[in-house]
């Protein structure tokens, strides 16, 4: 039991749910080691959603309502942290959930089906029982795709990865969306638009921003994401990192 009144609460919490994870079987173990090096970009980030982590979630919620076939990506700490926000976005954007793994197996395919289920979601991709197809120049389980998922995806959303997919998926012409508290990862360097901040804070933003432009003309939305410029967001969020006292 964690008390309310201590200094790391909300991050303490948030352990608190990631080893639980771990232990029902739906986080692998080097995700544990993966959140540990999210918390320590998030301490340096202040724990606050900066401000070019709020222009790169809006050009992904304009990406979003501009796709015709929106797949988002789901691994062991995306359900760990935010399942119920995950199915919410899909509910808003007509999109799909599909869970690709790194450290695949049929228990944590099962185990993160079950959490998606429980959250509320009605279709998952990528199960074992789908005729999955295999993305090519990825020689890691991540190279799973569905043949109406990701493989037919026009924009994708990776939060947490290791950087071996998102290199391939953007040079396929898919629109590349990452959610990762690290800009220097080759996952932030690869990707279309790059959000620098918690998975926690983000899907919150992410929904809410979407009900915002929802009723843009197509026209503005485009415009949104035609001003969007990756590598100069990366290094504005840089900007951000707190490294003197
Ligand atoms: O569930 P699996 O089998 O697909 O495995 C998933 C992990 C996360 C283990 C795998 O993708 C991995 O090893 O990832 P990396 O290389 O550790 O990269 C994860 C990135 O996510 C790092 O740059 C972390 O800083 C970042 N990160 C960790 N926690 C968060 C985060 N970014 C946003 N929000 C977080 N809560």
């Amino acid at each position: 039991m964690i008390p309310e009144s201590h200094p790391r609460y909300e991050s303490l919490l948030l352990r608190e749910k990631i080893v639980k994870a771990f232990k029902k079987g739906i986080l692998a173990d080097s995700g544990m080691i993966a959140h540990g090096r999210g918390e320590a970009f998030d301490y340096l980030l202040g724990e606050k959603t900066s401000n070019p982590a709020k222009s790169a979630i809006k050009a992904g919620a304009a990406a979003i309502l501009l796709s015709k076939n929106p797949v988002f990506s789901v691994n062991g700490n995306t359900a760990a942290l935010v399942a119920e926000e995950m199915v919410e976005l899909c509910r808003i954007s007509g999109g799909k959930l599909e869970i690709n793994l790194f450290h695949r197996t049929p228990q944590r395919v099962n185990a993160i089906e079950h959490v998606l289920k429980h959250a509320g979601a009605e279709k998952v991709l990528g199960l074992d029982d789908e005729k999955l197809k295999y993305l090519e120049g990825i020689e890691s389980p991540r190279a799973t795709a569905s043949a109406s998922g990701i493989y037919d995806a026009d924009v994708i959303l990776v939060p947490l990865e290791d950087g071996d997919r998102a290199e391939i998926l953007h040079k396929t012409g898919k629109i590349v969306i990452t959610i990762d508290l690290n800009p220097l990862s080759r996952t932030s360097q690869m990707s279309s638009i790059s959000i620098v901040d918690n998975i926690v804070r983000v899907l919150p933003l992410l929904i809410q921003e979407i009900n915002q432009l929802k009723r843009e003309k197509k026209e503005n939305l485009q415009q949104i994401l035609d001003n969007f410029d990756n590598q100069k967001n990366l290094k504005e969020s840089l900007h951000v990192f707190k490294l003197k006292k």
